[in-house]
């Protein structure tokens, strides 16, 4: 008789140990006698992807029968995070699972520290677009996300013995991964190079020189309590001609082999910088290998089999979400395909194409915009470049036609000077603009995109970015999670964010904020005691833990808290600040610094050099402490936040577009220190100004300061700033060597691009208030609470929801609970 199918919800204890049992003598097979935490990991994790199977058909299933329009989420990095805490949590039945693992003999924590994250991302925009396939599966919006498996992850950081940042390659794939299944069903083509043709009825035909194979790897995005499980779909790339051995020679056979590992070299690394903009050719060839795949994909997915698709319904069934300009290729891809293979005339495929794609700008900075330059897009991608030329046309004459002076057509070429500005092309092709916060989409319209906003004002709209409460508050913090359950009488508030507005009636009772506290302060010694046991660091969780974690850069101003912790151990040193009424504080850092950008590299160095310096200071009697998290990540970032009483959010106004973990940390009870910056005016605005530390100039004093900036004058007439940059200069941390920090220091004194000096005295200021208001430990954990309480607003579902309303007007799928 057949075996009794088992429906995932209702599955027992009992038998999901005989399933765990049966993946641990099946996929790895070991017997539950040798299994050891990594044999349990993979059969864990198999089970767990079971469990979720029936529903990913169902929803792949419902998402292609065509009803509801869906999305197609293109983005060239997704930074994951770590997948089974979040597979169990979202199977159904979690706590089933965590009993199974037990009764079996196993840690389940011990389980999960196993599993190596993929890191295919750089920072915000990545762990981004993660947030979001996690919320549009919770919503059961049909979707697909569409993105790169890079066989290199973002590097590994270590420090050498003198505090500099070494990249080490992240080999994520070393033991295979269980959540990733690779779907040669869906295999596509991808050309590059060549040369374009007319052929005999006068059509433009592209032959490229090459071909590969894109094979799409899948991923389980599984919502939470929605029933739904969504796909992630990242390619890989591989040479299309097993060659032929028999028929080589020997050099041809090399020559053969060669190709072979340069075809699937096009996946084989995420590109580490993330702020400025270098123009690769295999950066490029990254682009369009994933555009093309996945628009190739969506094709046959909604016309399988059919020769000649009514393709003027193809915005209908989905549209696309572009991640930044990484993926805008795809926008002459499909005119290509339009034109070339489905014969439409230009003006139908370029309708057809404005209303499949929009566009999300995630910076400001001039030097981050993609601009490629011509001759190496004409070579690469030949036909694509020409229809690129045309579209540049097309729009100058439309920007004629709503009255755009040469002066602003010019400014706004797409193509010109043998350059291709990729996001005047998303702008132009596309139907939305979007910024990632609101005054970033202010800041678009008045100055980057200004010339498009004048002239078609309808198209820009706001969605300020979110953060999945799942990952960032349930599974990062337990307790809290727990806290929060209890005081509001249900769980509904993980897919209902809003709902932490009703812990804002406990803020002012003694019981609550007392259980509050605990909670903070249980997660600071498990952080404690995760650095201890991971870098062998010893910091004290009654100290006051000041956080700082985030991509280096200077614009972000690691420089400007340094130089307040070297003011801080000045001022201790000197007597200056009496070190008995001081308030304890461990400031802890995370960041990785691009490996070209010299500047953030020397920082990091500095930072450890500091750290060094200051922890090994006997005369502070351990009351200030500075530590550097080797290698922030997803991973750590789940356990740094929880724990963090003081958020640093202190980039110079009208630099950072959005920021994600400010909202990440608010949700989590800290307290944020912050300019009016990115999301920080939203967050302020919703917390309450006074339970956030507000200092620094605003974008309009930045403005007025511009073009007469003398940062030597701060550096001049501030005590605390001279001596924290002389100390620096004096090689004080350095072991007496003057010139190790030069460029630092000369580059703070003579440019400060990013005005650090001009907020340093604000910001000591200000630090003195914080940590006046530590003292009052009640008065802190309120501020804290009303921070929780007031962040719903700040989760990735309600981003979503403004995307389906604003952007994609199309809605979700019936919830299968
Ligand atoms: C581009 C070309 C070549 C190689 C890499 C890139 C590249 C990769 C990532 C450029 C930028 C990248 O990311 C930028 C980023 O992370 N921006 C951040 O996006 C967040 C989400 O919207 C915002 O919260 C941050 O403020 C913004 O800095």
């Amino acid at each position: 008789s057949q075996k009794e199918h088992i429906v995932s919800d209702e599955i027992t204890r009992e038998q999901l140990k005989d399933e765990i049992i049966a993946a641990l003598r099946h996929s790895r097979g070991v017997s539950l006698a040798e299994a050891n935490n990594e044999d349990m990991y993979v059969a864990v994790s198999t089970v767990v992807r079971n469990l979720l199977a029936d529903k990913w058909i169902e929803t792949r299933e419902d998402t292609l029968k065509g009803n509801t329009k869906a999305v197609g989420y293109l983005s060239a990095e997704y930074l994951l995070g770590t997948q089974l805490p979040n597979a169990i949590l979202n199977s159904g039945v979690p706590q089933k699972v965590e009993a199974a693992v037990k009764e079996l003999g196993f840690d389940l924590n011990a389980v999960e520290d196993v599993e190596v994250e993929p890191g295919l991302g750089n920072g915000g925009l990545g762990r981004l677009a993660a947030c979001f396939i996690d919320s549009l599966a919770t919503k059961a919006v049909p979707a697909i996300g569409y993105g790169i498996r890079y066989t290199y992850g973002i590097f590994r950081q270590e420090f050498d013995k003198d505090g500099n940042q070494v990249e080490r390659p992240d080999y994520w794939l070393y033991k295979g991964s269980p959540w990733e299944q690779a779907n040669y069903r869906r295999e596509q083509r991808v050309g590059m190079g060549g040369v374009v043709v007319t052929t005999k009825d006068g059509k433009r035909e592209w032959k490229p020189a090459w071909q590969f194979r894109a094979i799409p790897y899948d991923y389980m995005v599984p919502g939470y309590e929605s029933g739904r499980v969504g796909t992630l779909r990242l390619w890989s790339a591989k040479a299309v001609d097993e060659f032929d051995l028999l028929t080589f020679n020997r050099s041809q056979y090399e020559d053969a082999v060669k190709g072979q590992t340069w075809a699937e070299s096009i996946t084989k690394v995420l590109y580490p910088e993330d702020s400025t903009y270098v123009g690769k050719q295999l950066r490029l060839e990254q682009q369009y290998f994933f555009s093309a795949a996945s628009l190739a994909d969506a094709i046959s997915l909604f016309y399988p089999g059919e020769e000649h698709p009514d393709m003027t319904t193809f915005p209908d069934k989905i549209t696309f979400q572009l991640n930044d300009t990484h993926p805008v290729i795809a926008i002459a891809e499909l005119m290509r395909l339009l034109i070339d293979k489905y014969g439409y005339d230009w003006d139908t495929a370029f309708s057809i194409t404005q209303r499949t794609f929009n566009y999300t700008c995630h910076t400001l900075l001039p030097e981050a915009l993609e601009v490629w330059d011509a001759k190496l897009m004409g070579e690469l991608l030949p036909r694509h470049l020409e229809i690129i030329e045309q579209i540049s046309d097309w729009a100058a004459h439309d920007q004629a036609k709503h009255g755009a002076s040469p002066e602003a057509i010019e400014r706004m070429r797409i193509y010109s000077n043998g350059r291709v500005r990729m996001a005047y092309l998303a702008t132009m092709a596309g139907s939305h603009v979007n910024g990632v916060a609101e005054l970033h989409s202010q800041l678009l319209k008045d100055i980057t995109l200004k010339d498009f906003a004048d002239l078609y004002p309808s198209k820009f709209t706001n969605v300020t970015n979110g953060v999945t409460p799942r990952r960032f508050m349930r599974l990062a913090n337990p307790r809290l999670s727990e806290l929060v359950t209890k005081t509001l009488g249900s769980e509904e508030w993980l897919n209902d964010l809003e709902q932490l507005k009703g812990l804002e009636k406990y803020a002012d009772d003694p019981q609550f904020l007392k259980k509050f506290a605990e909670v903070k302060h249980q997660n600071k010694v498990d952080f404690a005691d995760w650095l201890k046991r991971t870098q062998g660091v010893e910091i004290d969780p009654n100290s006051m833990f000041d956080t700082m974690i985030k991509r280096l850069h200077e614009y972000k101003r690691q420089s400007m808290k340094l130089l307040q912790v070297i003011a801080l151990y000045n001022q201790l040193k000197s007597g200056q600040r009496d070190i008995n009424t001081f308030q304890a504080r461990t400031v802890i850092f995370g960041a990785k610094a691009a490996p070209g950008y010299a500047m953030a590299k020397l920082t990091i160095r500095l930072i450890n050099n500091v750290a060094r310096v200051v922890n090994n200071d006997p005369a502070l009697q351990g009351k200030l402490r500075v530590v550097f998290i080797e290698n922030y990540n997803v991973t750590s970032a789940q356990r740094i936040i929880p724990a963090t009483d003081l958020d640093e959010q202190i980039s110079l106004a009208g630099k950072e577009a959005s920021g994600t973990s400010n909202m990440k940390f608010a949700i989590n009870g800290a307290v944020t220190v912050g300019t009016l910056d990115g999301a920080n005016v939203e967050i302020r605005e919703r917390v309450g100004a006074e339970n956030f530390f507000l200092f620094g100039m605003k974008v309009e004093d930045v403005e007025k300061l511009d073009g007469n900036y003398n940062p030597r004058s701060y550096y001049e007439s501030d005590p605390d700033l001279k001596g924290a940059i002389d100390a620096i200069a004096s090689g004080m941390f350095s072991y007496g060597d003057p010139n190790t920090y030069k460029e630092f220091t000369e580059n703070l004194i003579n440019k400060d691009p990013f005005m650090a000096l001009a907020d340093f005295r604000e910001y000591m200021d200000i630090q003195d208030k914080i940590e006046a208001a530590y003292q009052d430990k009640q008065a802190w954990t309120r501020m804290g609470v009303l921070n929780t309480a007031n962040s719903g607003f700040f989760t990735s579902d309600r981003s979503i929801q403004d995307y389906l309303d604003r952007v994609w007007m199309t809605g979700s799928l019936p919830q299968h609970k």
